[in-house]
């Protein structure tokens, strides 16, 4: 009802507040502010009260509330609105949902913990409950399904960058779709989408970020951001600049500027120049990784001098 409002208010003021003032402004009785204080706090908002004074806003809990990812969220597309959830089977499937409802693009579903959380291949995403960072964005591209690999390119470029805002990291992507520090997994994406033979309908794009979770509770060759600077990341904040970053390149990839998205991604890749394995459909290749092309392909010089493309699938990094 009127809980935003309230702590909006509140906020606004950053000094007590009587509940006389509350109710006045917002036109509710004195027993509805006090209530709506009790149940603030119950879902662990800090507010200190004074019998004299009124009320103050001391803090938000750590909690991915899609109100308080919004506030300062400056995005016109990506992120709005936002949905979120304490639980969901995955945040890809709620998102699906929506593509299939004809939602324009932009929404996203934030959950702080996912049932099946889904990777590629039929692979599983695991992430203990209200530590991480686990989002999925609709997106409305107007590419070919070919070039969809694309935008797995361009969020991995857009992470990379909003973290290294946040903490310092010797972080890089790995082909095509993972953020690491060292070897050790960070982040994951996983892209879907709803296709006829040659166009997307939509597109899902899904984030998974350990951010504040310790490595015992992550698969192996995994880690976090708490895990690299042993202090916890406001993840709100983290999670809206990333929101910020990925509408700045989703609109280059829109423009056709991928070339520029391209030159960016291969500054932050550890995987040109690396000696790689990629495994494909029934073989495997090995040589070195040159870097990708302007279709977000990756290239490979194989051991016979012979230099051969890869669209999809997994490489190993081998020194
Ligand atoms: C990915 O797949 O890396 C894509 C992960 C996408 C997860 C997000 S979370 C929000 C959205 N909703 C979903 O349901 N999914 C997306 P892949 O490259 O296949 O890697 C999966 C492999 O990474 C697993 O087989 C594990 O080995 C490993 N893994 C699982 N959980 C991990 C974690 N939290 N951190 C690092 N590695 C993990």
């Amino acid at each position: 009802m009127k809980t935003d409002a309230i702590l909006d208010f509140l906020r606004q003021k950053d000094v007590f507040v009587s509940g006389e003032e509350i109710s006045k402004k917002l036109g509710v009785s004195r027993a509805a502010v006090w209530k709506e204080m009790r149940s603030l706090r119950k879902i662990g908002y800090k507010i200190e009260a004074q019998p004299r004074s009124g009320y103050r806003f001391l803090s938000a809990p750590d909690k991915m509330f899609a109100d308080e990812i919004t506030r300062g969220l400056e995005t016109k597309v990506i992120g709005r609105p936002i949905y979120s959830y304490d639980e969901l089977d995955s945040t890809n499937t709620a998102v699906f949902r929506l593509g299939e409802q004809g939602i324009k693009e932009g929404v996203a579903v934030f959950s702080e913990y996912q049932k099946t959380g889904k990777g590629r291949l039929g692979r599983s995403w695991e992430s203990p409950k209200g530590k991480n960072i686990l989002f999925s964005v609709l997106l409305r591209p107007g590419l070919a399904p070919t070039e969809v690999s694309k935008v797995t390119l361009t969020a991995a470029l857009s992470v990379i960058k909003a973290v290294k805002k946040i903490i310092r990291a010797e972080l890089s992507i790995k082909w095509p779709n993972d953020i690491l520090c060292g070897e050790e997994k960070i982040c994951g994406i996983l892209t879907e989408m709803s296709a006829e033979a040659d166009r997307v309908n939509f597109v899902v794009l899904g984030i998974g970020i350990n951010v504040n979770s310790d490595k015992k509770s992550l698969p192996p060759g995994a880690t976090s951001l708490f895990e690299i600077t042993k202090k916890p990341v406001d993840r709100k904040e983290l999670a809206r600049k990333i929101l910020m970053e990925l509408e700045k390149d989703y609109t280059r990839l829109k423009e056709g500027r991928f070339e520029q998205i391209a030159r960016e991604w291969e500054e932050h890749s550890s995987t040109s120049g690396k000696r790689v394995v990629a495994m494909l459909l029934g073989r495997k290749i090995q040589g070195q990784a040159m870097g990708i092309d302007q279709e977000g392909a990756l290239w490979i010089r194989k051991d016979n001098g012979l230099q051969e493309k890869i669209t999809a699938g997994d490489i190993r990094h081998l020194r």
